[in-house]
């Protein structure tokens, strides 16, 4: 059996092979096979994981089928490709999505049934590829699946660390690290391409040398240090398309050139382990989100991974162009996923002009029509500003380069604007400060030819703050925005396959075709009358609480009662992103219910008059080195433990970090949701991305007039949203306020402090920089003007959800909340991710779909 055939050449010689998608023999075999050979196993000692691994690489043979086929088409095709730099690629488990795209799932669970297996048990054996942090590389695996399923050819370039974001403990309720090698067993996503070989180089000095044959001086890097880059390719199906894109993540590896001077010094074994140091480049992700470090091993990171995709990019391009350079903007366009991959701008300008030998102003004009930049954050500690002896120290050339294109930038400002220094200071390149530095994202504006934000306050914000002085300078026209969004395979099929099998069936759509054409949820609309529909739905939500509630018994023994209301806030923990608003909302709700029942009310009056049963659930990742964020982690859990144990409130509230949260676990919360908070203080949330995925599995949201949530309340209606708190125009002026008159905390607000303080919730000393930065330390965040707002919108709320599943004669009021969780799924079509490439490929890649 040889599951890869290259005679397939086209789609039509393969639609009439059988392959291990198609055919259950071939599946079969190819397992068994896969077992007896490349785990070397039997099957009489095949347990769940060996069958993941071997079911695994049947379906990779299969989808290298796809794959090849693919790549042979683009490049016949020879159109104009897109590369997407980005850091960080948080994937998930492949298997699952790989099962669904290629259509494939029933028939794999049958066959895995008949070999003995169960296909659930065999799935949950895969480890995440938690390559990434949180939403920025959550939305760049979204991304590369929507290339591939709406035929584009674009591939994802990015680092394959040994070690993706560390894994979460709780011990004592506070956050522990522990590593995550996620490679422990073979990875069978991965083909290892050792052809590809790429060096890349580091430190060393710039030579200047008159060329005779130029006539002019040309300048020579050379480098001190040799990594070389080895290309590890991951395919990426599409949904009910055979277009199989690649994700191609680079190895560092150590040069095969020995440095004899060092290895004849005698000290043999030293020098083996220090030329073994070049694989640390790719061995671990760093862990802060929405945060700038300035260490050396990321920038380190950053150019080699940006030095060996843009060589490997030309070097595709030069096969079928040699160097006729003027067509390259024509034939390639790269995203810039964040400014990590800035200096990519000045790596493509130093090939063109170093080692190619083109003059610096044909060469900027391709450099500024290839790439295009992503903006994620408006906060200042989020922004890279790396110092120039730093740069200058790794990189000698590439800081020459900055110097220049600041130069010729800054000269025609000065040009345009004459007499106006302040202008000048303010747009430059190098910031004069304390390290001397670099501002990435100015480089990165002056560098591309489009710049966008990740939804429409946040853009706007964009060009009416951070970059104010560059819309000034070349015009609003540059400055755009796409509105993020999520891909509708994974978090709604995959995630929610209930869900998913209901939509299908009332759509009268078997294919599940809706799922690349979203849109068509809006005929979900025409069943908001339907009581059979409505109770088919509702029944499907508390299926997935209980799903939920099963994760929850696993991960912390705590039971909880799915027929309660499950009130969610999963993402990073971030001051901006407000967990301690939630919090502390959560402890004066359990404060109340104590005092009303000390005043004799019971349980079933509080139930009916005041507060609905709620289940609180909190969970994200504090990055190591994040004070206040494992402050307020801790706080959460001892909360927890409190309010768990108290059973004198019966099962009216009940609190419950999840620990270790990720993409896993997000497919299991998401469609668990009745509300969800996102409640940044508004202005600072670019976009968030749970939010549309918590929407779209029939959640509904509790939020601030923040990021993408300004969108889905257009797109689904206001009465389908609970919003709350003070608007981002606003935020400025009570900044100002807090910091002149101080903070004025709400009465509520104080009673919640003033009983962390008093010890109920354990050490009251821990959370007293927590409490202080909001009392005493200007309340950056808006906690305390926010607080009351919060109570009311929840108030509101509960009035809507509490006839939820009570009186059965009260047909529109049991129906109430159920129908705005099908109006808002209806409506959610806007927020995949198709439209967003879609969008991204008309207006700043100008590129179209290669149809099948
Ligand atoms: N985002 Cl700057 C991250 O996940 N990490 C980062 O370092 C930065 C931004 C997020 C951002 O906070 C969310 O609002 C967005 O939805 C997400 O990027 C994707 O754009």
């Amino acid at each position: 059996l040889a599951p890869f055939d290259s005679s397939l050449k086209n789609k039509q010689d393969l639609n009439q092979k059988d392959t291990v998608i198609t055919n259950n023999e071939r599946f079969q075999e190819s397992f068994v096979n896969h077992v007896e050979t490349t785990l070397a196993r039997n099957m009489y000692n095949c347990d769940d994981l060996a069958a993941y691994l071997a079911s695994a690489q049947t379906i990779r043979d299969g989808l290298l089928i796809d794959w090849s086929n693919t790549q042979q088409k683009q490049t016949i095709h020879d159109g104009k490709r897109v590369y997407y730099l980005s850091l960080e690629f948080l994937m998930g488990k492949a298997m699952d999505n790989a099962l669904i795209n290629l259509k494939t799932r029933d028939r794999t669970r049958d066959n895995l049934d008949l070999l003995g297996f169960n296909l659930e048990d065999v799935l949950s054996k895969e480890p995440d590829a938690g390559l990434g942090n949180g939403g920025l590389g959550r939305l760049a695996a979204c991304y590369v699946d929507s290339l591939s399923s709406k035929n584009y050819s674009g591939w994802g370039y990015g680092l394959n660390y040994q070690y993706g974001i560390f894994k979460q403990k709780i011990v004592d309720g506070y956050q522990v690290e522990v590593p995550d090698y996620w490679l422990k067993f073979s990875n069978p996503w991965e083909i290892v391409r050792h052809e590809i070989q790429i060096p890349v180089d580091f430190y060393g000095y710039v030579h200047e040398e008159y060329d005779s044959n130029l006539q002019k001086n040309v300048k020579t890097w050379h480098g001190g240090q040799r990594v070389l880059a080895i290309a590890v390719d991951f395919p990426i199906p599409g949904y009910n398309t055979t277009n199989t894109n690649n994700l191609r993540l680079w190895n560092a590896k150590p040069t095969h050139e020995f440095d004899f001077t060092k290895f004849n010094s005698g000290d043999y074994v030293l020098s083996v382990a220090q030329q073994q140091e070049a694989e640390s480049i790719t061995s671990v992700l760093y862990p802060n989100d929405n945060f700038y470090k300035g260490k050396e091993l990321r920038l380190k990171q950053q150019y080699f991974w940006v030095a060996a995709s843009l060589h490997d990019i030309i070097r595709r391009f030069k096969k079928n162009h040699k160097t006729n350079w003027k067509i390259l903007p024509d034939k390639i366009a790269i995203q810039l996923n964040d400014t990590h991959p800035t200096l990519a701008v000045v790596e493509l300008q130093r090939i063109l002009v170093d080692l190619e030998g083109l003059d610096w102003d044909f060469a900027w004009s391709i450099v500024t029509r290839v790439f295009a930049y992503t903006n994620h954050t408006v906060m200042a500690e989020a922004l890279e500003k790396w110092p120039v002896e730093l740069l200058g120290r790794l990189l000698p050339r590439h800081l020459e380069i900055i110097y220049d294109i600041n130069y010729y930038f800054l000269k025609d400002v000065e040009h345009r604007f004459p007499n106006d220094r302040d202008l000048l200071t303010r747009v430059s390149i190098v910031e004069e400060g304390d390290p001397k530095s670099i501002r990435m994202a100015y480089l990165a504006i002056i560098g591309s030819h489009k710049v966008n934000g990740v939804a429409e306050l946040h853009s706007e914000l964009l060009k009416s703050t951070l970059f104010k002085d560059f819309v000034t300078i070349f015009g609003s026209d540059k400055f755009t925005n796409v509105t993020n969004g999520v891909t509708p395979r994974r978090w709604l099929r995959q995630a929610n396959p209930e869900l998913a099998k209901l939509i299908s069936e009332q759509l009268n759509d078997p294919n599940y075709d809706y799922l690349t054409n979203l849109g068509n949820l809006k005929k979900l609309e025409h069943f908001i009358n339907d009581d059979k529909f409505l109770t088919k739905w509702d029944n499907i939500k508390f299926n997935n609480k209980v799903r939920l509630a099963n994760l929850i018994k696993q991960e912390t023994g705590i039971e909880v009662d799915p027929t309660v209301l499950f009130d969610i806030q999963v993402k990073r923990i971030h001051e901006y992103k407000r967990q301690q608003l939630n919090i502390f909302a959560v402890i004066y709700r359990y404060l109340h219910i104590k005092e009303l029942l000390s005043q004799g009310h019971s349980i079933d009056d509080i139930k009916k008059n005041y507060y609905v049963s709620k289940l609180s659930v909190i969970g994200g990742k504090a990055a190591p080195g994040y004070y206040m964020a494992k402050t307020i982690i801790h706080l959460v859990n001892e909360v927890s433990r409190v309010i768990n144990s108290d059973d004198s409130i019966d099962n009216l509230l009940k609190v419950v970090f999840i620990p270790d949260y990720n993409v896993s676990k997000a497919e299991i919360i998401c469609p668990a949701s009745d509300l969800s908070n996102h409640i940044s203080t508004a202005g600072t949330e670019g976009s968030g991305t749970s939010n549309m995925k918590f929407a779209l599995n029939g959640g509904l949201i509790i939020g601030t007039v923040d990021g993408a949530n300004v969108e889905i309340t257009r797109e689904i209606g206001e009465d389908n949203i609970f919003l709350f708190g003070n608007l981002a125009e606003s935020v400025e002026e009570i900044r100002h306020k807090h910091y002149y008159e101080g903070v004025s905390i709400p009465q509520t607000l104080a009673k919640v402090f003033g009983a962390i303080e008093s010890g109920q919730f354990g050490n009251p000393d821990g959370y007293r920089p927590l409490i202080e930065s909001i009392r005493n330390h200007g309340d950056y965040y808006l906690v305390s003007d926010d607080f009351d707002l919060f109570l009311e919108a929840h108030q509101k709320l509960e009035q809507v959800y509490g006839h939820h599943g009570g009186d059965a004669s009260d047909k529109d009021h049991l129906h109430r909340w159920v129908k705005k969780s099908v109006l808002s799924v209806a409506n959610m079509g806007f927020f995949s991710s198709d439209r967003c490439i879609d969008d991204y490929a008309e207006n700043i890649w100008e590129v179209e779909p290669l149809n099948q």
